[in-house]
């Protein structure tokens, strides 16, 4: 598996390919799925995967990429908690002659040539999509806008908050009324709503938009304990598409998810096969889809993902 890149592999054995994962941690019920997916991947391949969970820091990530480093493996996947701060570490694996593919998030670098390709999903346009449904839905009303952000410096967090925010600005009956980070988490979701609740007053609150759905869970948890009604009278959208927010929907307590698939290890691992063995040139960004669902298949589709994730 290793006939192109020099060095690869050392001391394994030289049919089996030997996969590093950088992961940020199970912060979400999608980041939990996505790992679960890459073990699946990597077995049905027959490939070596080492995960190492970073706990949300990224010294953990930066620490588990030089080990990675020092055992030699064929290859790194990175899911990168933050946005900046990698190009140190990535220079050491391209030293190494290892190629690093980015998973679900992207990384602002001078040189793009540090990495081999990044497979994730358009955070700009899944903000986008979640504002032109809400946008839709509110009609010619008025409508107050509670977001809650992902984790500070994801590039994720940014990219929602930018796509969500460009249809508003250009949305007369749109306001964002406060933006708080509930940094990807359901209990930091829930305590920051429930402080927005206090300083807003919830007959403010016309919507709430997540960016990611375990958020939106903690968020309703707060809504409906304050004696609230999301999924009637205040909007929910958020992202994702786990099943719990597949249920609150068909509940009628949340409104529209845009789905990311837990997959990007799968197109990576496609990826990397080809380019380790003839060295086949990847696309620099595989992009995922973003479909956005609505309650009227919810629960057809919380049946057809409870088991997978
Ligand atoms: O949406 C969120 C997770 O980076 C795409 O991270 C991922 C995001 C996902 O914690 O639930």
């Amino acid at each position: 598996a290793c006939a192109v890149i020099a060095g690869c592999g050392q001391g394994q054995d030289s049919d089996q390919l030997v996969v590093g994962f950088s992961q940020i941690g199970s912060e979400s019920g999608w980041r939990a799925a996505e790992t679960r997916v890459a073990r699946e991947q990597a077995e049905a391949r027959g490939i070596d995967l080492r995960v190492s969970d970073a706990q949300q820091r990224q010294e953990n990530q930066i620490r588990a990429i030089r080990t990675f480093i020092a055992q030699g493996v064929d290859a790194i996947l990175l899911a990168p908690v933050v946005e900046t701060g990698w190009d140190a570490v990535l220079a050491e694996a391209r030293e190494a002659n290892i190629p690093v593919v980015l998973l679900d998030r992207r990384i602002e670098t001078a040189d793009e040539d540090l990495y081999l390709a990044a497979v994730a999903s358009d955070a700009v346009e899944e903000g986008r999509v979640a504002a032109r449904w809400l946008a839709e839905e509110v009609g010619d009303r008025q409508c107050g806008v509670i977001e809650l952000q992902g984790t500070v410096g994801a590039s994720v967090a940014n990219d929602r908050r930018e796509g969500f925010a460009e249809i508003v600005a250009g949305n007369p009956n749109l306001t964002i009324v406060r933006s708080q980070s509930g940094d990807f988490t359901r209990s930091r979701a829930k305590e920051v709503m429930e402080s927005l609740i206090r300083s807003v007053g919830g007959p403010n609150i016309c919507a709430v938009y997540a960016h990611n759905d375990d958020m939106m869970i903690g968020a309703i948890q707060a809504m409906t304990e304050a004696g609230l009604n999301p999924g009637e009278d205040i909007l929910t959208v958020s992202i994702d598409g786990v099943p719990d927010i597949f249920r609150a929907m068909a509940e009628g307590q949340a409104n529209a998810t845009v789905e990311l698939t837990p997959n990007m290890a799968g197109p990576a691992f496609d990826l990397l096969e080809a380019y380790l063995d003839d060295g086949t040139a990847p696309e620099k960004w595989v992009r995922t889809d973003s479909p956005l669902y609505l309650a009227d298949t919810a629960e057809a589709e919380y049946a057809q993902r409870r088991d997978r994730y």
